[in-house]
């Protein structure tokens, strides 16, 4: 029997920027505590995910890299050779890299939020390809797009794989694509990957998955809080809980208190009751029709749908 914490550990001093700091606070603060996916990625994160990636239960990324393997040259004629790829949250840009064979593009911009992570990826690029221009730049997504001027403006082609698009509301999904829209050009597109609606028992099974690695992803979220924030949470007080929430298409990421707790961080501290939640995620869930609808809100025009025979996944290519 584990005795009960009478005293917790003081909390650190925080390792970010004031406005990091005051939208931490504001999620925690809120009725119901929430956090942006962003904060899963400090580099521990970026490195569970790729492990997730691995998981048999995590289909999306091995259905949509079949997606581009039996349709790339599809994808490519859509695209055409000398393009400018910006890679939006590129993590180890594995995927636009298998895709440059087919897709030559001139100049690659992979944009990510973890640049040491970035940097590491775009160092092992610049030698398997030295005949494109390599542009990393670190950005976090969430904010106002804004591409250097060492990015040309014609020919612009944005990729986002992964269903990325999933971690906000369609709401806020159509703000960003409108973002995506206004820096694409006039002869420039999109090109997305969107996951599916399914049977919801596939679903809750690629969030929790047998042997824990998605688990330790929503609790490394805490750490990270630590690092940027001060803060003193305790992993091992908290449970990873995921379902998928059919109202709302979504799958939903928490962590539930094991106990009655409190924390502390940099200008500010919460109690939690056992079983009290913090929001950590959502990964929406479209159809075909409803999320070429939503290009069409943001305006773009789809021109490509390519999905697995399953129809878990979908790869589309919206034109401006
Ligand atoms: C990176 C947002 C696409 O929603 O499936 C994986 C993140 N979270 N397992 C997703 C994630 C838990 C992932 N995205």
């Amino acid at each position: 029997m584990v005795a009960p914490q009478t005293s917790s550990k003081p909390a650190g001093v925080a390792q970010c920027d004031a406005a990091t700091l005051a939208d931490i606070s504001a999620g925690l603060l809120a009725p119901q505590a929430s956090t942006s996916p962003k904060y899963f990625y400090d580099s521990l994160g970026s490195h569970l995910f790729e492990a997730i990636c691995e998981l048999p239960e995590y289909y999306p990324t091995r259905t949509e890299a079949a997606i581009f393997a039996q349709h790339g040259a599809d994808m490519a004629r859509h695209i055409g050779a000398d393009a400018t790829l910006v890679d939006l949250g590129a993590g180890n840009c594995a995927k636009a890299a298998s895709l440059f064979p087919l897709l030559q593009p001139r100049q690659y911009v992979p944009v990510d939020i973890s640049s040491d992570f970035l940097q590491q990826a775009v160092s092992q690029l610049r030698q398997r390809f030295p005949a494109i221009m390599i542009t990393p730049l670190v950005a976090d997504l969430s904010q106002p797009l804004v591409l250097p001027p060492s990015v040309p403006l014609a020919r612009r082609q944005f990729f986002y794989p992964g269903s990325s698009i999933g971690n906000f509301t369609p709401h806020e999904a159509i703000a960003f694509l409108r973002q995506v829209r206004e820096n694409v050009g006039v002869d420039g597109g999109l090109l997305i990957g969107v996951d599916l609606v399914k049977d919801p028992a596939v679903l809750d099974a690629a969030y929790d998955d047998a042997i824990g690695v998605t688990a330790a992803f929503n609790l490394n979220l805490l750490r990270h809080l630590n690092y940027l924030a001060g803060a003193n949470f305790e992993p091992a007080q908290w449970r990873h809980v995921a379902f998928f929430n059919d109202a709302e298409s979504r799958i939903e990421m928490h962590l539930e208190a094991r106990c009655a707790l409190s924390v502390q961080w940099q200008g500010g501290e919460r109690s939690f009751a056992q079983g009290e939640r913090i929001h950590t995620e959502n990964s929406y869930k479209y159809t075909v029709a409803g999320f070429t609808r939503l290009l069409a809100d943001a305006g773009f025009r789809v021109d490509g749908t390519w999905t697995d025979d399953a129809h878990w996944f979908a790869v589309m290519h919206a034109a401006a």
